[in-house]
């Protein structure tokens, strides 16, 4: 086991740019990950094999992002029971609909947790797997709440002209 607990998965160098937004989130919150690209496509045996030894690596969220005909959170959590949160990257040529509706219309029995698609659904997906690891951590929940109220205060409460 490595200690880290969530991973960052990806179908592709150019999914970065979007999956980094969650990465900074787990940043903000202290929290470990490792990042790695694991195309359904391109490297079959590569999602194989991080599925096959999620578990036993100790990890306990898996955020998956990929655009296009977006299989692999839906393929990882197959293989997998660690959960998986899934984020549709935003495709030039229809938008991103295509990553979301590959990823969110899953069969019964192995769900993903499917985000917005780009990058509000990247850092929603950090703050998702902090709030799933926080359930058994006090100090990383005591900083989400702080994280959450930060947020909160930092929303005016009348728009301006600048
Ligand atoms: C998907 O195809 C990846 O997740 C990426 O979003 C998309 C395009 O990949 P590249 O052609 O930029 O490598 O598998």
């Amino acid at each position: 086991m490595t200690g880290v607990k969530i991973g960052i998965i990806m179908g592709s160098q150019s999914d970065w740019s979007t999956m980094r937004e969650a990465a900074s989130i787990l940043d903000e919150l202290g929290l470990g990950y490792e990042t790695r690209i694991v195309s359904a496509h391109r490297t079959p045996d590569r999602l194989w094999d991080y599925g096959k030894t999620a578990v036993e690596r100790g990890l306990q969220v898996i955020i998956a992002g990929a655009g296009g005909a977006a299989h692999l959170p839906g393929m990882m959590a197959s293989k997998t029971r660690v959960p998986v949160i899934g984020v549709p990257v935003q495709t030039r040529a229809l938008a991103g609909v295509d990553s979301l509706y590959s990823i969110v219309q899953m069969p019964k029995g192995f769900p993903v947790a499917t985000m917005a698609i780009g990058a509000a659904g990247a850092a929603n997906a950090g703050l998702m797997a902090a709030a799933i690891l926080a359930n058994s951590d006090a100090a990383l929940a005591q900083r989400l709440d702080d994280w959450r109220a930060a947020l909160s205060a930092s929303i005016p409460d009348e728009p301006s002209d600048d």
